[in-house]
């Protein structure tokens, strides 16, 4: 196993409930809430969430913009907005890889030592889950084996499938290092 392996886990569960420096939102480009895990945790965040995220002007697909967490367990959110599968040629997986970058960027720009992170595009935005566990799996190793933060790295499945999935492409990393 690589050092890179170490540093990355999977979990499933609800990504609200985890005490980490920071879980990452699969927002929508107004930043101002909606359903899914976005729902989720503006309602586990309380009001002063959406407070905070009015003054932020939206964000742009494949950005990613940073507030405090305040009723989470976790002290900042990270909201992303990943791409709407179209077919997969109109630069879905490089919108894709662009949100798990810039979001480690912001998580290292602010001293969190651990990310969480959902499978960004996988539900209402309907990317296939294969690809996009790749995606994720391929992008946060990347950028994990540059920068010594954030050290640990988790993703948050909210079912047991998508960490079966995310637990083979680890297996492929590992084997690849
Ligand atoms: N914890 C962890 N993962 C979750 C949770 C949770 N509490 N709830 C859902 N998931 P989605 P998207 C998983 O639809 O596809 C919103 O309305 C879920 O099973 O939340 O990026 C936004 O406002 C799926 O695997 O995000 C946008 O309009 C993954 O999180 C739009 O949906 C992402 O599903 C974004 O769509």
């Amino acid at each position: 196993m690589s050092e890179i392996n170490h540093r990355i886990r999977v979990h499933t569960g609800d990504v609200t409930k985890l005490a980490v420096d920071a879980i990452v939102n699969a927002a929508n480009t107004s930043l101002l809430g909606g359903g899914g895990v976005d729902g989720a945790i503006h309602r586990a965040a309380g009001p002063e969430l959406e407070f905070e995220c009015r003054m932020l002007n939206g964000c742009k697909v494949g950005d990613a913009k940073l507030t405090r967490g305040y009723r989470l367990p976790a002290r900042f959110i990270i909201h992303t907005v990943g791409p709407v599968w179209q077919g997969g040629g109109k630069g879905e997986a490089e919108l894709l890889a662009s949100c798990y970058r810039r979001s480690l960027e912001l998580a290292a720009a602010n001293g969190c030592r651990t990310v969480a992170f959902p499978a960004i595009s996988t539900g209402v935005y309907r990317y296939p889950k294969e690809q996009a566990t790749q995606i994720a799996v391929d992008t946060v190793s990347a950028f994990i084996g540059q920068k010594a933060v954030p050290e640990t790295v988790i993703f948050c499945c909210f079912d047991q499938q998508t960490a079966e999935l995310y637990q083979q492409a680890l297996l492929r990393l590992a084997e690849r290092d």
